[in-house]
């Protein structure tokens, strides 16, 4: 069986609970269940883990290597600054979806910079909870 990682990086695990114009309404609970039924639908096996801590994503994306098929990642913040993200992606050559749940290309400058983007086969930007849905059509379709 196919195998998806989903990674979120700081503060995601806060979602709903401010900005809900940026982020939406939606918890991060939601958003793994949401994950999950469409995973089950799919036929793939999912696993979804969020961090506040840049090494602790650097070490699941090390881990991921040889076990996972495909990566769904949005770094949160560290999109803009983390060249360790970037570089244990391109290290593991597993193929990821870079998904980001606002359209930070038409938000402050500092959020137009990704350290990731040339690492991912795709981008999705400022689709909400539907952007890892069809981050995880993508990853499955592509097998
Ligand atoms: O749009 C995205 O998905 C982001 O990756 C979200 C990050 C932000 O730093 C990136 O620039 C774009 C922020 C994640 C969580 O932020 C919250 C803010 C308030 C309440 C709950 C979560």
């Amino acid at each position: 069986m196919q195998k998806i990682l989903v990674l979120n990086g700081p503060n995601l695990n806060m979602l709903g609970i401010r900005e809900p114009e940026i982020y939406g309404t939606g918890t991060y609970r939601d958003l793994v269940s949401l994950i999950e039924q469409e995973a089950a639908l799919l036929g793939v096996s999912v696993e979804c883990f969020q961090s506040n801590h840049e090494g602790a994503l650097v070490d699941k994306i090390q881990e991921a290597y040889g076990n996972v098929d495909g990566i769904i990642l949005n770094p949160a913040a560290y999109t803009h600054t983390s060249l360790a993200i970037a570089d244990a992606i391109k290290a593991v050559g597993i193929p990821t979806v870079e998904v980001h749940l606002s359209d930070v290309s038409k938000r402050e400058s500092y959020r137009q910079i990704s350290y990731v983007r040339d690492c991912c086969q795709k981008n999705i930007i400022g689709k909400g909870f539907a952007g890892y849905i069809e981050a995880l059509h993508d990853l499955v379709e592509e097998k």
